[in-house]
């Protein structure tokens, strides 16, 4: 603990403890709440900054892409009520994808409390912590000399075992009032790690197996973890899947990559997932998206041998009961793992090539004209560094990046790809801000749904505000027109043909609107061939620069049509097929 040399206002003492741990950057939108900690910002100002932002939706998905990307607490800062109300989507994702995050919401005057005062809320209530809740662990602070204990703990909480969010109530009375609380030196979680026995036993049940398959995911991994794990899967042969989200655990250009394990996974990988005899899950949460609505791993007992490796104590027997359940964190698994030494030959080098095999294969995409998300996301590939962080929301036009583009493992480049777990739409513009506003000299690129991107496009302009995308990386956001919400469309075509309700679409000129914050953005895009020169352009800028595509609404993802869809459940109900 560094002591405090003074008494001053417990705002300044919070910022100063987040410097202490490490904070440069935090997110937030401002309220009168929490107006001594907005004086703490401005007190320190050399040394961190507060990023206003134009929603606290996306402020709060800036700081979980902050957790994501530093492996560190994102920081939020919103008010009362309606901010804390706008937040709480950044916090369900940081739930759901296991991502270290605090918000801290400025509370009523403690004078007031109870009365359902203006904006009043009891956030221990809201985010009531729970394994099915929004935070690990919600809390207020009455008093500013217990503050080091609270931000302490909240660190702690949001990095320990499976990382998640916490939610720091701060009323502003106790904002204001004098402290002289000291500081608290940086917090690192405690990492716990495998014991030799469950080594041992993941050594024998390799050894016993015909068929095994790695799936990596979940969050904690460092480069060194990373490395570690490709040192594992070149020495015992295995193929390596990566869990929903998590694409960028695994290189995807190395040898052993199997594919990822989530929508739209490739049908031969989820047919050897089937067919494994062993599946070593190591760090997923192997959740309805990685295991294809429970049924490539049925609970409560798969029928592969099954190794759960989990950071989180309990993550392990939740839904299955794993032959070998291993609490460590990926720091501590992954260089063990590592060491295990495999026999002198293996039964399934040819069973591995047969992984790798099927991925390839499963790259070479079906022409559609006039405009080709495939050829659009190798064109990308192209024309941008191996390093590029990618960010998306939800709905199907992320298939496309999560099928072509090849991501560069963590061990290269650190986190290439910021989407989230939680399937919230909305996510992909706000990470894209945040990731450029904090690795400026990386390119960021983010790819959009239409429905998507106008969840949260008013981020636009936090970018201009603080100067994104303005240095040696370039920050390119692309939006994928196809005048629908295009994934709910398609589950109407699968469950009532032909019935369109509510997911149809209007559009504004997302260009002009780009041009209207001050980004970059050239003319729309309608074909294949009028890609290249758009991107090119855009990464010319020296500005953030949009480019919006035009897609055909048919074109319903990487493998199908609406019209296939609808027609295909139309003969199942054995209708008679309209004409398109
Ligand atoms: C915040 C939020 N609201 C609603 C949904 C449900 N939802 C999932 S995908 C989707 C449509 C996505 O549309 P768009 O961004 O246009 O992409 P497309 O599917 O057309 O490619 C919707 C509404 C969600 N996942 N998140």
């Amino acid at each position: 603990m560094t002591p405090s040399a003074s008494n001053r206002p417990a705002g300044h003492a919070l910022v100063e403890a987040l410097i202490a741990q490490g904070a440069t950057t935090v997110f937030g939108v401002p309220g009168e709440s929490f107006l001594a900690a907005l004086d703490g910002f401005y007190e320190h100002r050399d040394r961190i900054r507060f990023v206003a932002c134009r929603h606290e939706g996306g402020a709060s998905y800036m700081a979980e892409a902050q957790g994501k990307l530093t492996g560190r607490p994102g920081l939020c800062f919103v008010t009362r009520g309606p901010g804390a109300s706008n937040a709480a989507i950044g916090v369900h994702t940081a739930f759901q994808d296991s991502t270290p995050m605090i918000l801290f919401i400025g509370q009523v005057a403690s004078s007031q409390r109870d009365r359902e005062a203006f904006q009043e809320v009891d956030y221990r209530q809201m985010f009531g912590p729970g394994t099915l809740g929004f935070a690990k662990w919600a809390a207020e602070v009455h008093d500013p000399d217990r503050l080091p204990e609270y931000v302490g703990r909240a660190f702690h909480v949001a990095m320990q075992g499976r990382p998640g969010p916490v939610v720091l109530a701060l009323p502003e009375d106790m904002l204001a009032a004098a402290t002289s609380a000291p500081v608290l030196d940086r917090i690192e979680p405690a990492l716990a790690a495998p014991a030799p026995a469950a080594l041992a036993r993941v050594h024998d049940l390799l050894l016993a197996a015909e068929r095994p398959l790695a799936i990596a995911g979940g969050s904690g991994w460092s480069a060194h973890a990373c490395e570690s794990l490709e040192r594992f899967a070149e020495s015992w042969q295995l193929p390596v899947g990566c869990a929903f989200r998590f694409h960028d655990v695994f290189d995807n250009r190395h040898p052993n990559y199997a594919g990822d394990v989530g929508i739209g996974i490739n049908p031969k990988l989820a047919a050897r997932i089937r067919d494994a005899d062993l599946i070593v899950a190591i760090g997923p949460r192997l959740g309805e998206m990685t295991t294809s609505g429970y049924e490539l791993l049925t609970p409560p007992k798969a029928r592969q041998w099954l190794v759960h490796i989990h950071a989180g104590a309990d993550e392990l027997g939740r839904v299955y009961a794993a032959d070998l359940a291993i609490n460590s964190s990926m720091a501590c698994a992954a260089p063990a793992l590592a060491t295990l030494a495999p026999p002198a030959t293996l039964r399934w080098a040819g069973w591995t090539a047969s992984a790798h095999a099927d991925y390839e294969a499963n790259q070479v995409p079906t022409p559609v004209a006039p405009l080709d998300m495939a050829e659009v996301v190798r064109c990308i590939d192209r024309h941008v560094p191996a390093d590029t962080i990618f960010t998306n929301g939800a709905g199907n036009f992320a298939g496309w990046l999560t099928r072509f583009h090849r991501f560069a493992g963590m061990r290269h480049a650190g986190r290439t790809h910021l989407a989230p777990t939680s399937g919230a739409m909305g996510y992909g513009v706000p990470a894209a801000v945040a990731a450029a506003l904090l690795e400026p000299h990386r390119t960021v690129v983010n790819l959009a749904g239409d429905g998507d991107f106008l969840m949260t496009g008013q981020e636009l302009a936090t970018a201009i505000a603080h100067g994104a995308g303005r240095g040696a990386g370039k920050l390119v956001s692309i939006v994928v027109d196809n005048g629908t919400y295009g994934t709910i469309r398609m589950h109407q075509e699968r469950e009532y043909p032909g019935r369109v309700s509510g997911s149809d679409l209007g559009n504004p000129d997302f260009a002009a609107l780009a041009r209207a914050y001050g980004w970059f953005a050239g003319e729309r895009v309608e074909t294949t061939a009028a890609f290249e020169p758009a991107l090119v352009a855009a990464l010319a800028a020296d500005r953030p620069a949009l480019i919006h595509l035009r897609l055909d609404s048919d074109v319903s993802t990487s493998r199908t049509t609406l019209t296939s869809i609808r027609r295909n459940a139309e003969a199942r109900r054995g209708k008679t097929t309209r004409p398109s």
